[in-house]
């Protein structure tokens, strides 16, 4: 049993956690992160130090109950198609049951999106045989609208391949694109009824900025790098992420979940440690940003923790930027 949850303190301190993806489900927020495990292997572009095998969930029935670490609700050698590395996942109910999307490398290397199933938020959860086909890269984000569609968000450069996906085959060589021209989007797909495969192919979203221009791959401080978000607020879906190199949670909207998405500003900058990623979630009628650094181990990049913070809109429907040093 944890201590009750204070803002901008880690959630637990008993296990490394990164990547929180943050759903009310059953009256209580669940939380999903990744697993960071303490380890001295390789720390590289390519995120090699992030080597994790197993994701536990926790939860928090209100922001004044302890939060609670459900164990492990899925381990790497149940997976029968996964080789390493269980990167940031996230959930979604429906059809009474509980689906844990999450992102490993296959038997050949190439980063693939899997499901698995539950009866209960907390796991533990069963992982289908297969990943989903037509999957590939990092980081699924899953949002349900309002008529209960689901659609899957997913994509991340660097470690996370997106960059190799560029024609649509998976070409290991590839890199790009180049600093003037469009940077790559983050991927979106309808999730089939079953909410276990990928209907049709993915699409790329569109980033542009307040003139409509895409937003180029040069332009570090805005352009698209992974662990895409989305949500709906007064009818406006909001599509946020890191910008990686840069250090930030930045936000986009579209009235289209499907995009384009309109550059609107940042949502967090940077924290300790070299990755920032997030979610967004209301709960009792305020708005929650849970997000990680690396406060936890000084600044080790693969030992990070779990945080939240309150979240707030302006009266326009902008987001309030939260200033990290300042918390
Ligand atoms: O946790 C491993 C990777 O680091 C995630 O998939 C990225 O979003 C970054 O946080």
């Amino acid at each position: 049993m944890n201590n009750k949850p204070t803002p901008n303190q880690p959630l637990v301190t008993h296990i490394y956690t990164a990547d929180p993806s943050a759903h009310v489900f059953e009256g209580k927020i669940y939380i999903y992160p990744s697993h960071d495990l303490d380890h001295d292997g390789p720390n590289n572009d390519n995120g090699d130090q992030y080597a994790m095998e197993d994701y536990h969930v926790l939860s928090i029935d209100n922001f004044d109950s302890p939060v609670v670490d459900h164990g492990e609700a899925m381990h790497l050698k149940d997976i029968p198609w996964a080789s390493k590395q269980l990167w940031a996942p996230d959930a979604a109910y429906k059809n009474e049951t509980y689906y844990l999307y999450y992102p490993a490398r296959d038997h050949d290397g190439i980063f693939r999106i899997g499901v698995a199933t539950s009866a209960s938020p907390a796991g533990p959860f069963a992982p289908e045989p297969t990943y989903m086909e037509g999957s590939f890269s990092i980081d699924p984000a899953v949002f349900m609208d309002d008529d209960n569609q689901a659609f899957i968000y997913f994509g991340g450069l660097w470690g996370g391949q997106l960059e190799k996906w560029q024609t649509g085959i998976f070409k290991p060589d590839e890199t790009g694109p180049e600093q003037e021209t469009p940077a790559l989007g983050p991927r979106v797909a309808l999730l089939s009824d079953d909410m276990l495969s990928i209907q049709g192919v993915p699409q790329e979203i569109s980033i542009v900025d307040e003139n409509g221009l895409p937003i180029t791959a040069g332009d570090e401080d805005r352009r698209y790098f992974e662990g895409p978000w989305v949500h709906k607020h007064n009818g406006w879906y909001y599509l946020s992420y890191s910008t990686g190199t840069t250090h930030k949670l930045v936000y986009a909207i579209s009235q289209n979940p499907l995009g384009p998405f309109t550059f609107k500003g940042t949502i967090l900058t940077p924290v300790i440690g070299w990755t920032t990623h997030h979610s967004i979630v209301e709960f009792e009628d305020k708005w929650y940003l849970f997000y990680h650094d690396s406060s936890m181990s000084d600044g080790v990049n693969h030992k990070r923790c779990v945080k939240y913070t309150e979240l707030h809109f302006n009266e326009d429907g902008t987001i309030k930027t939260i200033h990290y040093n300042d918390l």
